[in-house]
């Protein structure tokens, strides 16, 4: 069989280091699109990278934006890929009410300048395109729990523009015949998520809290709930989507629904701590039952301006065709997350022994 190769954008980000795996696994030649950025910021693919010059894993980096249409051209050009895996954007939901008109240009007109290019190469027929498309497509939820068919009602620029990138890849499916499809991935998590998203600011902070190196956590809204899968588990997902016969658009969810306040506590037992909840609204604070120390606060700096208060998903179209279905329990996601952050804390706890300073620039 020959070698299959697949163009990965969003390689350097939680998904991108999955997916990046999990096909060189399976044999594939990968070709990852990663930002100029002043610091290298490759950490979370180091393991799969070797020096062009060696002997190593199938695996090329270019440099590439996806605001720059010459720089997608050029790329998908130079690399012929068989898949295209869409996983870029600017993916924070509350930046994109501060940065409303990049997050377009990256998450909406990203995905058409990809579209494009493989119309403009002719690669219509060869090549096939994922799209990572999301479940803040329903916003303010008009069906409990959501699927495939349920009404999208986005709450923020960034949803609004995954709106966009959605609809763009069906009509191109349907006015170009592209393999283009939409995976509508619920929110998924892991000990490579960016620190600013909930649950991993949640398992970092409490794994310093343990080893004392801060004193508390400031959070938003605790009342939101999220249905939270596994990132490993999910990527499996963006490759079996790209494999079928027909190209269609899946819901990925666990179906299980749990909210910040929950991650908290399961999160917490994790390290052997216990939360006791005081207080009301912006006045509410998380104790240490034990110490009796403040752990949690409210810091209305992180509330959105439009929240997406609940979601959850129905999963049964891709577990009847795709025969797919989530790996990892919300108690082990929790689990693993902690443990790998208790690990880092660790090394922070050394580095501050021997005398460093480090700063706390997380939040
Ligand atoms: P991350 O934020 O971890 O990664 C995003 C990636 O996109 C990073 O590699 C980032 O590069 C890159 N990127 C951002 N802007 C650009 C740009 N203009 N040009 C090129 N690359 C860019 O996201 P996740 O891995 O969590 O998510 C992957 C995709 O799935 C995203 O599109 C996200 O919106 C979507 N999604 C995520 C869900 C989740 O729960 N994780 C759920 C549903 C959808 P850099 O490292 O330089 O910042
Ligand atoms: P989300 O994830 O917005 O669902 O988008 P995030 O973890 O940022 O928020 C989840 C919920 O937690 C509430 N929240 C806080 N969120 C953050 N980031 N920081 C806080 O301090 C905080 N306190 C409470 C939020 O208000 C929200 O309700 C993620 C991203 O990965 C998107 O790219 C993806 O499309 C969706 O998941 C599915």
């Amino acid at each position: 069989m020959t070698k299959k190769t697949a163009l990965i954008t969003g390689v350097t980000g939680q998904d991108g280091a999955y997916l990046a795996e999990l096909l060189l696994t399976k044999g594939y030649s990968v070709h990852g699109i990663k930002r100029r950025t002043s610091l290298i910021n490759t950490d979370r693919i180091d393991h799969l990278y070797h020096d062009p010059h060696e002997q190593g894993l199938d695996f090329t980096l270019h440099h590439g934006d996806l605001t720059d249409s010459s720089s997608i051209i050029r790329i998908v050009e130079q690399v012929q890929p068989d898949e295209i895996y869409n996983l870029a954007a600017q993916s924070h939901v509350a930046v994109s009410f501060e940065e409303p008109e990049y997050t377009a240009n990256s998450d909406a007109l990203g995905p058409l300048r990809i579209l494009e290019a493989m119309r403009i190469l002719g690669l219509e027929k060869k090549s096939r395109f994922y799209q990572a498309s999301t479940s803040e497509l329903y916003g303010l939820v008009q069906e409990t729990p959501q699927k495939e068919t349920t009404p999208f009602y986005p709450r923020s620029p960034y949803a609004v523009a995954k709106l966009y990138a959605y609809w763009i890849t069906i009509n191109y499916r349907e006015a170009y015949g592209i393999y283009a499809c939409n995976g509508i991935l619920f929110n998924h998590e892991s000990p490579l998520r960016g620190e600013t998203f909930v649950t991993r600011k949640i398992t970092r902070a409490l794994a310093r809290i343990k080893l004392g190196l801060q004193d508390r956590v400031h959070l938003g809204n605790l009342d939101a709930k999220r249905d939270w899968g596994h990132a490993r588990d999910y990527v499996e997902m963006q490759w079996l989507m790209l494999q079928q016969d027909k190209a269609e658009d899946y819901v990925i969810a666990t179906g299980e629904q749990h909210s910040v306040r929950d991650f908290i506590k399961y999160a917490a037992e994790e390290v052997g701590m216990k939360v006791r909840w005081e207080g009301q609204g912006v006045e509410e604070k998380g104790y240490n039952a034990e110490t009796g120390k403040c752990i949690v606060a409210i810091d209305p700096r992180y509330f959105r301006p439009t929240e997406v208060e609940t979601l959850l998903g129905d999963a049964s179209k891709a577990k009847r065709q795709l025969g797919w279905a989530p790996q990892t329990s919300f108690s082990d996601l929790v689990g693993e997350m902690m443990r790998e952050d208790l690990k880092l804390a660790e090394r922070d706890e050394l580095v501050k022994k021997h005398g460093f300073r480090f700063f706390n620039r997380h939040e």
